[in-house]
């Protein structure tokens, strides 16, 4: 068997020309199906992130098979006693629109590998391997389409159970799985189930969200020597895994979470848990930022599948403040629940939701179908814009002087605008409440925010101004 370095030097031979390749073709114009599909995805804003699956029996996370060493044999027989006897589609799906979301992305196969359909590419699935014996795609994407929700799948490439899955990537390695694979037959299968589930059975799927293709980043195997980020070990095949979804569903979108610059044939964008071009949660370092819409992914606590342990839920007004922060970036927030192993949702999760509900049902209008304004982000906060209005989210008011006059530091009038005249207006605009406001001698806007303390402005005080006609 060569060693990993000259396996790694084939790979790199083999994936040299295909990685480059993907690149410089990133964004290729899709179908107008397609870019109509892209448009309306920026225009939703806001989605609901599901990771649920035979893990969360366990009730420590999705990792829980890799980071307590887990072998599969061990892991299924876990996986055999998951039984979400009381998952209800519908009512999740109500809790979903009630906390404003326009998408939901839920968990088709996670890295376990663990597919929550009823799939015949293998019997590692619910509706074969455990008591419950039903598929929960099929029920959700019925109670989606009765609540106007659009359904994504998210699907790992990554998969710790297959044996195909072969050469092993940076994770996996304690499966207990034989040292051998064929990892076309691992791709072909990964086809197949795509095809499952674009197929019709779930009606219309909004899109397919990938995650696991870092796994088979050479940089981060031991001894490749590789620092090139879009190298693979492996030829995942994309164009063909691409061209497929897009061929079953045309409006079907296309994300992958390999943390890089979009590949060709992809849709949109994500970061997880940052704001494009930032990199604190360390995913995005050489996540540089596309022409693609862009979505930002979060938990509500710390954890992505079920933790009983993790109480470390964020507040409304937190959540709030990072789909602000998404929206000002022009970035879909995804903020995600990891439903128990009885298929409910935790209350405080649901509690969170629904105030994050609550917040959009008056303010929705500046966070759906905006965009990315003129203004940059700003230490006082974002903006962003409609068809009508520039929108001024004040998230930070601590710059502001003893009389509560804060600088709105970026904020240039549109022509026109006399020096002070009261140039803002509250949200909403309609109503046409004006705020004391000024431009002074250089131009600069200010807005005195001393009596705009209470209730949800302190949250997001959101200002408006007119777009120049
Ligand atoms: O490993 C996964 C993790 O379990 C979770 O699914 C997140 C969601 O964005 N993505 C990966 C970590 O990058």
């Amino acid at each position: 068997m060569p060693s990993a370095f000259a396996r790694g030097l084939v790979a790199l031979a083999v994936a040299l020309p295909l990685t480059l390749s993907c690149v410089a073709q990133a964004c290729d114009p899709s179908t107008t199906e397609g870019l109509n599909a892209r448009a309306a995805f920026r225009d939703d804003a806001f989605g609901v992130f599901v990771h649920w699956g035979a893990y969360s029996k366990l009730a420590r996370g999705e990792w829980v098979m890799q980071t307590e060493k887990i072998p599969l044999d061990e892991y299924r027989k876990e996986a055999a006693t998951f039984n979400p006897v009381e998952y209800d589609a519908d009512a999740w799906a109500k809790l979903f629109k009630e906390a404003g979301a326009s998408y939901v992305v839920i968990t088709a196969k996670h890295h376990d590998g663990f597919c929550m359909w009823d799939t015949q590419q293998t019997e590692w699935d619910i509706v074969d391997h455990t008591p419950y014996g039903k598929d929960v795609l099929k029920p959700l994407a019925e109670a989606c389409e009765r609540h106007g929700l659009k359904l994504f799948f998210y699907y790992s490439q990554l998969d710790w159970s297959h044996p195909d899955y072969y050469p092993r990537g940076d994770t996996g390695r304690h499966s207990g799985r034989p040292e051998s694979g064929d990892f076309d037959r691992y791709v072909d299968y990964m086809n197949a189930q795509l095809t499952e589930l674009l197929g019709g059975d779930y009606g219309k799927v909004a899109g397919v969200w990938f995650d696991g293709w870092w796994d088979q980043q050479s940089k981060r195997l031991k001894g490749s020597g590789v620092k090139d980020p879009y190298v693979s070990q492996v030829n995942w095949r994309l164009d063909e895994t691409y061209g497929l979804i897009h061929s079953l569903q045309p409006s079907a979108l296309v994300g992958a979470n390999h943390h890089l610059a979009p590949f060709d044939g992809e849709d949109f964008q994500m970061f997880e848990r940052d704001l494009p071009g930032e990199n604190h949660g360390g995913f995005s370092a050489d996540a540089t930022i596309g022409s693609l819409p862009l979505e930002s992914c979060n938990t509500i606590n710390g954890s992505w599948g079920y933790s009983a342990g993790d109480k470390s839920h964020k507040t409304v007004e937190q959540l709030v403040r990072f789909l602000v922060e998404s929206s000002g970036r022009d970035a879909n927030l995804l903020l995600n629940v990891g439903p128990r192993p009885d298929g409910t949702i935790d209350p405080v999760s649901a509690e969170r939701l629904r105030g994050v509900g609550e917040w959009l049902a008056k303010n929705g209008a500046a966070i759906y179908s905006t965009r990315g304004s003129p203004v940059p982000p700003q230490s006082w906060g974002v903006s962003n814009r409609s068809d009508e209005w520039v929108y001024l989210h004040v998230i930070d008011r601590s710059a502001a002087d003893a009389d509560g006059w804060l600088e709105l530091t970026g904020v240039e009038l549109p022509e026109g605008s006399e020096p002070n005249e009261t140039p803002l207006r509250l949200f909403p605009p309609q109503e046409g409440t004006a705020v004391p406001s000024k431009v002074d001698a250089a131009g600069a806007v200010w807005v005195n925010v001393a009596d705009r303390a209470a209730g949800e402005e302190t949250i997001d005080l959101i200002l408006c101004y007119p777009i120049a006609e």
